[in-house]
């Protein structure tokens, strides 16, 4: 049944093994809101593809990310495949949102690391999958923009071999075939040797042909070898090696381990033309291939006091461990709690111990407080869904959660817990920021209040000393967000000012001094200072 926008009911799962939770990752602009798109029309969750530079895909509903064409945050889609309920979880790749990515990486139990076709691999790049190899994801790459002419599928695929070499092997899954004029059309399923058409608007298969035989024979022995090393039948690396035809019902259960281990990362395709272009193979990816939330460890758990745990298990009926991984807040719809539950079952209208993390002196609320939390929804980007109890391994978005910040732990008032912080990145960056008008002096504090609920990052100053307000942010495009999110959300009007530092211990008197830096070459720097007083 769907809705009057053409979104249907939301998905539940009984199971926590019907769940998976998946992280989209890549730099910016690689596609990866424009592929979350194409998954949820293709699994029926909505009845149109968006479009991210007419702002009208559900990822970036946000009115900034829409005015920016791009991702400032992360959003979540809840849809039902096959059975399986998935929540993909669209990243920012720019890399001054990076708080949003480890909040991705730490809701998450796999990865796909989206390439564009034209882009090849760049620092910012290889930064992000250093981020998965950090968090020991599990992950596959989506190679997208075929339908470009300048992209190449294959030179992508040997540039993520030679940079991504020592984490795992990175092998192509499905081979695209393209018609006469050089557009893809489909692909060729390198285990199943079938091949899959997008010609007639949704996927049809056929048998491979004869003239792909060479293609595929060297491109599958390679992916064969690289499954079975997983393998725990130890003779079947010596039946392929003999030749021995091994079944695809072998092959699959050794696949899903080597994902899971993350010592094989599969490389998959995917186009906006023609539309969904490699989807349906990627959710078949997702559902067959990724670990559930039941395969995937907890992060570590205390008490409130500090006291280490023994480790959760990802039951439904343990003990309640959920986490705020992304809060958003406005002055219409007030605050949005985004949660993953580790261990037990959360329900609305339940009484929750929430506890959190941060330092005051950075302007965040330290936590130790019981709260009732509200209704429980699905969300699909800005659209939520009334859900019943969320399990062990959902993610749902919670509403009136007004005291929690994103990284508290929730818990049951029986057993409150906290988890281990995930690292976020340090603001280097200061901003001083003074409100325009008296109005905007009033609304400044409340304003901040809840960016910082919001943000982790954020730190905010209030320096007696110089008697300004300093912002610590990543980067400029960070400094940028806030300024906007102010003016646009709250109504705030702020102005930048150069940040003062106060000087403890001054120059009395004028002073003159020279130095000298010598190279090993035998040239040598001279540095002449001379300081005096201000008048
Ligand atoms: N031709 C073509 N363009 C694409 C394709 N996928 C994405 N694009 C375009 O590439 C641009 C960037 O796409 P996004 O989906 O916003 O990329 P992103 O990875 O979400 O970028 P960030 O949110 O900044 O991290 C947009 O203009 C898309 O329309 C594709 O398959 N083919
Ligand atoms: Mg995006």
């Amino acid at each position: 049944m769907s809705d009057k926008r053409g979104f249907k009911a939301a998905p539940t799962a009984n199971l926590p093994e019907d769940i998976r939770n998946v992280v989209l990752i890549g730099p910016t602009g690689s596609g990866k809101t424009s592929l979350v798109e194409s998954l949820i029309y293709a699994a029926g969750a909505s009845t149109r593809i968006g479009n991210v530079e007419d702002g009208t895909t559900i990822s970036d509903f946000d009115p900034i990310s829409i005015k920016q064409h791009r991702s400032v945050g992360l959003a979540v889609a809840t849809i039902s495949w096959q059975g399986l309920v998935i929540n993909l979880i669209d990243t920012p790749g720019y890399e001054d949102f990076m708080a949003d990515l480890r909040a991705g990486l730490r809701a998450a139990d796999a990865a796909l690391f989206v390439i564009g076709s034209t882009d090849g691999v760049d620092a910012a790049t290889r930064h992000l999958w250093d981020e998965c190899e950090a968090a020991g994801m599990p992950r596959g790459i989506v190679v997208t923009k075929l339908d470009n002419e300048r992209g190449d599928f294959e030179e992508t695929v040997a540039v993520c071999q030679r940079i991504f070499a020592g984490g795992g092997a990175v092998l192509p899954l499905h081979l695209p075939i393209h018609a006469n004029n050089g557009s893809p059309i489909g692909f060729i399923d390198l285990l199943t040797t079938t091949i899959h058409e997008w010609t007639t608007g949704s996927r049809a298969e056929r048998e491979c042909e004869r003239e792909h035989g060479d293609l595929i024979e060297l491109a599958r022995g390679d992916l064969i070898e690289a499954i079975i090393t997983e393998s725990e039948d130890e003779n079947l690396m010596d039946r392929f090696v003999a030749g021995e035809p091994v079944e695809v019902e072998t092959l699959n259960r050794d696949f899903e381990r080597a994902v899971a281990r993350g010592h094989f990362h599969p490389v998959l395709g995917h186009s906006l033309a023609p539309a969904t272009l490699g989807t349906d193979l990627i959710l078949e990816l997702i559902g067959r291939g990724f670990p559930s939330p039941a395969e995937r460890p907890l992060p570590v758990v205390m008490s409130v006091g500090g006291d280490p745990l023994p480790p959760l298990l990802p039951d439904p009926a343990g003990p309640l461990c959920a986490e705020v991984f992304k809060t958003t807040s406005d002055p219409d719809n007030g605050k949005l709690s985004l949660v993953r539950v580790f261990s037990g079952t959360l329900t609305a209208d339940q009484a929750v111990h929430i506890t959190g993390h941060f330092e005051s002196s950075s302007g965040h609320q330290i936590q130790d407080v019981v709260a009732r939390i509200g209704v429980l929804s699905a969300p699909l980007g800005a659209e939520q869904r009334p859900v019943a109890p969320a399990i062990a391994g959902s993610i749902v978005s919670v509403s009136k959660l007004t005291g929690a910040e994103t990284g508290d732990t929730l818990s049951s008032l029986a057993q409150p817990l906290i988890m281990e912080p995930w690292l976020m990145p340090e603001p280097l960056l200061p901003i001083a920021i003074r409100a325009h008008t008296a109005t905007d002096e009033e609304n400044l504090g409340p304003a901040l209040a809840r960016l910082l609920a919001e943000d982790p990052t954020l730190r905010i100053d209030q320096n007696v000393a110089t008697r300004q307000m300093v912002v610590w942010c990543i980067g400029e495009a960070h400094a940028n967000l806030v300024a906007e999110q102010l003016r646009t959300r709250y109504r705030v009007n702020v102005d930048t000012e150069e940040v003062r530092f106060q000087l403890r211990e001054t120059f009395a008197t004028m002073a003159e001094g020279i130095g000298r830096i010598g190279e090993q070459s035998g040239q040598y720097t001279v540095c002449e200072i001379v300081v005096e007083p201000l008048p």
